[in-house]
């Protein structure tokens, strides 16, 4: 039954629908027990924590699905413009809190939980983290899509259903070591898997010309097919009955896989060839620096792009028969040029299956894409090996070849035969591995191209793409990343979160968050400065503990609370970070006994993941174990300094991490970070930063202020130089300090030679001994603000009252007014 014509009927069933799941206390304990027995199947006289929080999520589930019904139903009547998020990795983390308070009915679970005698808390523990994507750029999508289902956005997100998501961590003597994350090994209940939603996807085979009503036409013969199945993860608006979906597809083998292998006889081995089917969708490349041309990787990015067409066009088609009115119905959005392929899909769509002519699918095209651009350096961008994509997917990879055929054309008339300049922009790289450019393939078809940050969008159009905004300079946008408070205070920080609400006298800023400005004139108020530092102690309290849980190290809650945590990268320069400790050590070694009172005692945190196969990244995680191993056993320095590495760093990790931290460093080399998110969250939370201007810093300076954060290092204009200059920058502090590694003062004196030629050994292109003085100097007014709490307080308080720019919010509304070109799509009810 369809109610999407018959309004009055559908107005009924609405109606009808929102009594099925009441919210009163009685209800919810219900609910939940009923979960219990006939979901999770355990006895309601006898279930434990994992159990009770399976069937809380199950509950919490319920309400999801019915929101997340109402709203496609409204959509389907509306029929709005939608956009259509194609993203490879999202960094989902928990979802049961940020669900039951996005439903806004976190409270009343609470209490139904009480009153059975659990703690919600300790049942939210239970869950694991839903971890599908490497980093920022995979965060950042879970962050956006909080955002347009909070803005009402008539929103889709599309994904890969990893089975194994993001390695876990773990650290044997001081190694970083890889586990397999199988995180649905007790099922996952947030997610619906739609067994009528699924769609063949094609790989290998031939492309042969037939002869249709008189006209030629390419039919690709396929060599394989796998099928593509919908597991819809709701996401809920915060204040908005608004619920839409994540879809992540998953392989599964297809009746069309090879029948003929069945009635050969060889029933077993067809059998196994099946189950290949599922390795598609089977894991995440852990990754997020260098590309490899690998055959796996570029499977799984047309899988997951091919599913979503299809899916998007069946759903434009169950409303529209003619294809002129696509652009105004659908936007797609390229989350770098991971699933850019799709761009070739649907001119494969519209000229090979709706018969459109070329032309005019090309036009189509052009007005549906736009392309958001996360990478800072050309080494960095995606290049296919022609030959891989020829094999592989043999009919897109003449599709690129037309589309680049009739782009240098075109580009001829406009610029001439300039060789050199046609040959950079081609989408086809000549060269020992002829190669697809990804990247120039979705700037020539996308009709806005972003960066993520303005000194990132103003080096794509200066640098990296300047022969593209040469051509077309009204493409070229900046879209400043942001991250959601809802995640980054509201559940990861509520005492923070009521603390804001009083003051502000109002919780409108978790929706309008530019409201927290209001806080600015009550930043010297001594009353609200007690309060703040008291959320941050029971802050630095929680994390003291899970860092003694962790590493066994107990720490001072006196002491500043010093974070670095990201993934680990030769450029985000944890290795400044560490010869930055142990420059501090060596000098309070060095001290009178009598000046140690003036020192203001840290905790150093590092915590992040190396790519697995990044062996310097993976030689800084074990230089950080061994510095620490040095320094906190040392009993003379006690609680002077401590430093401890926080293993397997991810978003429920980061929730508990980033409320309890007093500083915190984003050190990347100037002009190496597109944009970075990290700080936006300990900005929310109160932090101060030590940074260098790179990325969003810059916009962050203009926001709070150049006073209220620890500025250090070369700029960005300035790199280029100092690295012709080469080590003659190398000040004597550094070189000391890496002499100390390099003599095994801390061990593994062999191990360390190869990371500290990275830094004393002629190149040091990171610049860790150029800006190290300036770094120490940042350093040292971080210790002198921080030895005046007053000071400190309001500077933490000013930090927080200037991040509403850099919530998602402001990002997604300016995507859909500039970008997309859609409107809020909200469904009537007060949420
Ligand atoms: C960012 C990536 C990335 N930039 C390749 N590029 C990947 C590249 O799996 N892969 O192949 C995965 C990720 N990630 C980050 O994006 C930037 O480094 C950050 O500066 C930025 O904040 C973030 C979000 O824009």
């Amino acid at each position: 039954m369809s109610l999407g014509s018959d309004s009055a009927k559908a107005e009924r069933m609405f109606r009808l629908m929102d009594g099925f799941l009441k919210n009163d206390s009685i209800s919810l304990q219900q609910d939940i027990l009923r979960h219990v027995e006939y979901t999770v199947a355990r006895s309601r006289f006898n279930f434990d924590d994992f159990e009770a929080y399976q069937a809380l999520a199950h509950s919490v589930r319920d309400r999801l699905i019915e929101r997340s019904h109402d709203t496609q139903l409204y959509f389907k009547r509306k029929d709005p413009k939608r956009v259509y998020f194609l993203s490879f990795e999202y960094l989902m983390g928990r979802s049961l809190s940020n669900s039951v308070i996005n439903l806004g009915i976190r409270d009343q679970y609470a209490d139904a939980l009480s009153q059975l005698g659990f703690e919600f808390e300790v049942l939210a523990e239970q869950e694991g983290d839903a971890a599908l994507g490497n980093g920022g750029l995979a965060r950042l999508s879970a962050c956006q899509m909080d955002s347009m289902a909070t803005l009402d956005y008539p929103a889709w997100g599309y994904g890969l259903r990893y089975e194994y998501g993001l390695f876990r961590q773990v650290i044997l003597d001081g190694f970083q070591h890889e586990q397999p994350d199988f995180w649905l090994n007790f099922g996952n209940p947030w997610e619906t898997e739609r067994v009528h939603v699924t769609y063949p996807v094609k790989f290998y085979g031939v492309v042969e010309e037939e002869n249709l009503n008189g006209e030629k036409c390419n039919v690709w013969i396929p060599g394989e097919v796998v099928e593509a199945v919908a597991y819809d993860n709701p996401i809920p608006g915060y204040g908005t009955r608004n619920t839409i979906t994540l879809r992540l597809w998953a392989g599964k083998p297809s009746d069309q896989h090879d029948m003929e292998a069945y009635n050969t006889g060889d029933y077993i081995n067809a059998v196994v060839c099946r189950q290949k089917a599922e390795n598609i969708s089977s894991v995440l490349y852990p990754d997020d620096r260098s590309f490899q041309g690998k055959e796996l990787r570029l499977k799984q990015q047309y899988f997951f792009v091919s599913a979503s067409i299809q899916d998007i066009i069946r759903r434009f088609k169950e409303a529209h028969s003619n294809f002129d009115e696509f652009p105004e119905k659908v936007a797609l959005q390229l989350n770098d040029t991971h699933p850019s392929l799709a761009i070739a899909e649907v001119m494969r769509v519209l000229v090979d299956k709706e018969h459109l002519g070329w032309n005019k699918a090309w036009d189509i095209a052009c007005k549906i894409f736009s392309f958001t651009i996360h990478a800072v350096i050309a080494e960095g961008l995606e290049k296919i090996p022609v030959d891989l994509l020829g094999s592989l997917l043999p009919r897109h990879l003449q599709i690129i070849y037309e589309i680049n055929f009739k782009f240098v054309e075109e580009l001829k008339k406009r610029i001439g035969l300039d060789y050199n300049r046609l040959s950079r922009m081609s989408i086809i790289e000549e060269g020992a591995v002829k190669s697809i450019r990804m990247a120039n393939l979705a700037i020539v078809c996308s009709h806005t191209v972003n960066g993520v940050s303005e000194v990132h969008s103003e080096l794509l159009k200066a640098k990296l793409f300047k022969d593209f905004y040469e051509l077309w300079p009204q493409k070229f946008q900046c879209k400043t990343n942001g991250v959601t408070q809802r995640r980054w205070i509201v559940v990861s920080n509520p005492s923070l979160c009521a603390l804001i609400s009083k003051w502000l006298g109002t919780e409108a800023w978790i929706r309008d968050v530019d409201l927290l400005t209001g806080l600015r004139a009550y930043a010297a108020d001594p009353d609200l400065q007690q309060e703040w530092m008291m959320v941050k102690k029971v802050n630095k309290m929680r994390l003291a503990e899970y860092i003694e849980a962790m590493s066994g190290v107990k720490v001072s809650l006196d002491a500043m609370f010093d974070v670095q945590t990201k993934r680990i990268h030769e450029y985000k320069r944890q290795l400044l970070n560490i010869l930055g400790i142990i420059h501090r050590y060596d000098c309070i070694k060095n001290m009178e006994k009598s000046q140690r009172s003036k020192v203001v005692p840290r905790v150093c945190i590092i915590g992040g993941k190396a790519a697995p196969g990044y062996e310097i990244a993976k030689k800084i995680i074990k230089l950080c174990h061994a510095v620490a191993e040095k320094i906190n056993n040392d009993t003379d320095v006690g609680d002077l300094l401590k430093l401890v590495f926080i293993p397997d760093y991810n978003v429920s990790v980061a929730e508990l991490v980033i409320p309890g931290a007093d500083l915190s460093q984003h050190i990347s080399t100037a002009g190496h970070e597109a944009s970075g998110t990290g700080s936006m969250k300990f900005l929310m939370n109160g932090c101060l930063l030590l940074a260098t201007e790179d990325g969003s810093t810059v916009e962050i300076v203009e926001e709070i202020g150049a006073d209220n954060l620890f500025l250090f290092g070369a700029k960005i204009h300035e790199v280029p130089n100092l690295r012709e200059e080469g080590s003659p920058k190398m000040p004597l502090q550094c070189a000391r300090v890496i002499r100390m590694v390099r003599d095994g003062y801390f061990g593994f004196k062999d191990y360390f030679e190869s990371l500290c030629d990275t830094v004393d050994g002629g190149k040091d292109f990171y610049l860790v001994g150029s800006d190290f003085e300036s770094y120490l100097e940042a350093q040292a007014a971080a210790d002198k603000a921080f030895a005046d709490p007053s000071k400190w307080t309001q500077m933490s308080i000013l930090s927080t009252a200037g991040s509403g720019r850099f919530s998602s919010d402001r990002t997604i509304r300016d995507y859909a007014e500039k970008t997309w070109g859609i409107e809020p799509c909200r469904f009537p009810s007060d949420g």
